[in-house]
């Protein structure tokens, strides 16, 4: 997968040569490239923001850098089209499914703006040519979108073939298809068998496996219904069991 970061701190991006997306790219499976928006202004103060039309606090990030930039990423890759990613907190959640349909594509370019956002135009352009996302990384505000890019890269970046030593691995995460389907993972346990006075569980280490099993889903329950009450509300009633009832 092509992945391309434009924005105004490249240093930022840097924790995307370290762990798992560090060493997908040694790898050979991603291939980032960061790029600094102020390569794409004209004037001595390499100037990306302005104040807004209509006044009001804040500044705004300026059409022209983010248009050449843009056009120069998109000619380097052409005639391939990829999904351009806009971060910001006025945009659609990113959830799992996302994560998992970006992991579908094969190239991803990301927008992170800092100030109050990105002149409007830029995604008007963009959009009636690409396919086009904002999305936000959820209800709280950040003061630029290079975090949120570190998080969607890294969710994304997990679910490629080949990143994850064990294709297991994510089978069972929270959030994602399958017999847990959108419950909350419980509590997990390694050796030694007890410490500080606290043992494990006794079920787990009694190699009956579909006594582990139960308790597992018991504990994913108790733990969903503790933290995430709105995921059991929107549960499909049809993915629990007559034992997930009683409980
Ligand atoms: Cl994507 N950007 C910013 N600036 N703040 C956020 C966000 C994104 N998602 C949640 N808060």
């Amino acid at each position: 997968m092509r992945l391309d970061v434009v924005t105004i701190f490249p240093e930022y991006l840097e924790p995307l040569d370290v762990s798992l997306v560090g060493k997908a790219r040694a790898a050979g499976l991603l291939d980032v490239r960061v790029h600094d928006l102020r390569r794409f202004t004209h004037d001595r103060h390499h100037t990306v923001d302005d104040t807004p039309y209509g006044g009001g606090p804040g500044m705004v990030m300026k059409p022209e850098p983010w248009g050449e930039a843009l056009d120069t990423v998109l000619a380097s890759g052409a005639p391939a089209k990829p999904v351009i990613v806009v971060p910001t907190p006025s945009g659609r959640p990113f959830t799992q499914d996302l994560a998992q349909r970006l992991a579908g594509e094969e190239w991803l370019i990301f927008t992170p703006a800092r100030y109050e956002g990105i002149d409007r135009r830029v995604i008007e352009e963009y959009g009636a040519r690409f396919d086009v996302r904002e999305v936000s990384i959820g209800d709280y505000v950040l003061a630029g979108g290079e975090a949120p890019v570190l998080v969607m890269v890294e969710a994304v970046a997990r679910l490629l073939p080949g990143v994850l030593g064990n294709a297991d691995s994510h089978r069972d995460d929270s959030f994602a298809p399958g017999a847990m389907a959108g419950l909350l993972e419980g509590p997990v346990y390694t050796k030694p068998p007890e410490w500080r006075g606290r043992a494990v569980p006794e079920v787990l280490i009694s190699g009956h496996h579909g006594r582990i099993a139960r308790w597992r889903r018991d504990e994913a329950l108790r733990r969903t219904s503790d933290n995430r009450p709105d995921l059991i509300e929107r549960c499909d009633p049809a993915s629990l069991d007559k034992h997930d009832r009683a409980a």
